[in-house]
């Protein structure tokens, strides 16, 4: 086992879409999506900073395969931009669903980072659209601050904590996802796939019991 972090300034930690539709009973429920809830509130109070991502899609965005005829979620489209994975209808602007789970506690959060709100491009990654073109200004806004380490949690591992924290590597900050803090839309291959893809963009992952104060 790998020795114990502290942390300390300037870290940050970037908590992930923990919302109610990728929540179980949500809209494109993630299993035990919810069980993140109680390991991030009790990362939260290691941390002095954190920011919040908001899935926030408007009604009939490209990624719903409502949006798409024929289509069903989980399918697959080519796009002007690439590969584009359909989902169901999820994260929509001011519904219940698009809300941050009630029992999510992050005090320290200094920033709500809003993400796939254009109808034609979706956002995994935090920092930059999938079109892989469209900077969502997080990068300017972080180094702005002067953050250093990134720790990453949420939801999902494997789609939008996946494409965070690669994009934070090749930001030039040195990242972290905390496993346990996480949980994937498909946690067999997605969670391998994620793994491998880590190790080569330079991105460790942890448990949150290395993590201390
Ligand atoms: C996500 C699928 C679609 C995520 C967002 O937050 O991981 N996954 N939109
Ligand atoms: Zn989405």
């Amino acid at each position: 086992m790998r020795s114990a972090i502290g942390i300390e300034e300037p870290d940050l930690l970037l908590v992930v879409d923990v919302q109610k539709d990728f929540c179980p009973g949500g809209r494109l429920e993630i299993k035990e999506g919810d069980a993140v809830v109680p390991v991030i509130n009790r990362l939260a109070r290691l941390f002095r900073h954190a920011v919040l991502t908001q899935d926030w899609h408007p009604a009939g965005h490209l990624s719903f395969a409502s949006a798409q005829p024929g289509k069903r979620p989980f399918e697959s489209i080519a796009l002007p931009y690439g590969e584009q994975t359909l989902w169901p209808d999820h994260c929509v602007q001011g519904s219940d669903g698009a809300e941050f789970h009630a029992g999510l506690s992050v005090l320290c959060s200094e920033l709500i980072l809003r993400k796939g709100f254009r109808r034609d491009v979706d956002s995994y990654s935090a920092f930059k659209e999938n079109d892989r073109k469209t900077s969502t200004g997080l990068r300017g806004y972080l180094k702005e601050r002067g953050f250093r380490r990134l720790f990453a949690v949420g939801l999902a591992l494997d789609v939008c904590v996946r494409f965070s924290a690669e994009d934070a590597a090749e930001a030039g900050f040195e990242t972290y996802v905390v496993v346990d803090a996480c949980r994937a839309v498909d946690p067999r291959a997605g969670l391998e796939a994620a793994k491998r893809s880590f190790a080569k963009a330079g991105v460790t992952m942890v448990e949150s019991a290395a993590l201390a104060s």
